[in-house]
């Protein structure tokens, strides 16, 4: 069965990394409040401007390896990579948008390349990340509109440089931007085991269905979790943190977080102890529903020091008594 390897899987790392990660939620000074990944929303930062931190984007210390092997030792058994955040830059070479870590950054290698070549190494599934409906980079990117409710505050959509949300045209974006890239993804990395879409706010019906083939039709084993919108998905994602109440039919996972943030903000010290996780691990279990807990990698390449000491603590425990 494709799926059984998730069933069994329990245990995933989820990484947020990204252009944000530098700011690291603070911005010209101030301190956003809300999650990391989000700052360019928060301060409503023109592309220009956001777009410049590319320059000194330069992670001396990443190295896929080490990233798996921490995953590993937690007891983990797949990652979930960022390739397209709600910012719009591509971690990996992407050649349809040269918004990308490998053609505007000093680092100028490709993250995503490193980790499908080190996750087999390391007994790891390897999963992507795509934000397949906002995207403010894109002029067309998914924007719900003035009317529609605000996130925290913010809006979901890029109103700051690109205000005319009546002039906007999601299938240009759709077409020339997020089947593009996702056909590089789903072409250029190996096996591919879980797809991730998030905030599916104003993809139609329709075009979550051609995501879904695309991603049928290049990876037929591939995972879709629900987020990809209108009932479509192979696994429940629940809401971000969220511990179910009942267990429910058929595969699902939660999403969470170590501290408060999914992109690294550097006062964020509000560490989950490995008690916590293992018993949120625990209970989520019961329920049939696997764990994705997020790192977010420092603008460094390395993983927080408090997040590694967690997660070597955790998988201690889990070894220890026969779980991993
Ligand atoms: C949310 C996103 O808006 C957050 O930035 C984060 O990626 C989380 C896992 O999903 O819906």
């Amino acid at each position: 069965m494709r799926a059984q390897w998730f069933s069994e899987a329990r245990f995933g790392m989820f990484i947020h990394w990204g252009l944000y990660s530098i700011p690291g939620g603070i911005w010209r000074g101030r301190e956003m409040s809300y999650i990391g990944e989000w700052l360019q929303a928060c301060f409503r930062i023109p592309n220009r401007e956001y777009g410049a931190l590319a320059a000194r984007f330069n992670p001396e210390r990443f190295d896929a390896e080490q990233w798996c092997r921490t995953a590993r030792d937690a007891g983990m058994r797949y990652l979930v990579f960022s390739a397209k955040h709600h910012d719009g830059f591509a971690m990996y070479r992407s050649r349809v948008d040269s918004y990308n870590v490998v053609d505007a950054t000093p680092f100028g290698r490709d993250p995503l390349a490193e980790l499908a070549a080190a996750c087999p190494k390391y007994g790891l599934k390897l999963g992507i990340y795509y934000s397949q409906d906002l995207d403010w980079h894109h002029p067309d990117g998914g924007d719900p509109g003035p009317e529609s409710p605000k996130n925290h505050g913010m809006s979901w959509g890029n109103d700051w440089d690109y205000p005319a949300h009546r002039g906007k045209r999601f299938r240009r974006y759709f077409e020339g931007k997020a089947i593009p890239q996702l056909t590089e993804l789903l072409t250029g990395y190996g096996p591919v085991g879980i797809m991730w879409f998030d905030c599916p706010l104003t993809i139609s019906r329709e075009e979550s269905g051609r995501i879904v083939e695309l991603v049928r039709k290049l990876q037929p084993d591939c995972l879709i979790n629900t987020r990809i919108g209108h009932g479509f998905g192979d696994y429940g994602s629940y809401g971000d943190n969220q511990l179910p109440a009942a267990p429910p039919e058929g595969m699902w996972e939660t999403p969470g977080t170590l501290n408060r943030t999914w992109g690294f903000k550097w006062n964020d010290h509000d560490w989950k102890t490995p008690g916590e996780v293992l018993s949120l691990l625990a209970s989520l279990a019961e329920k049939d529903t696997n764990y994705l807990l997020n790192v977010g990698p420092m603008p460094d390449g390395s993983f927080p020091p408090e997040t590694v000491r967690v997660l070597r603590e955790t998988g201690k425990w889990l070894e220890r008594y026969g779980f991993a």
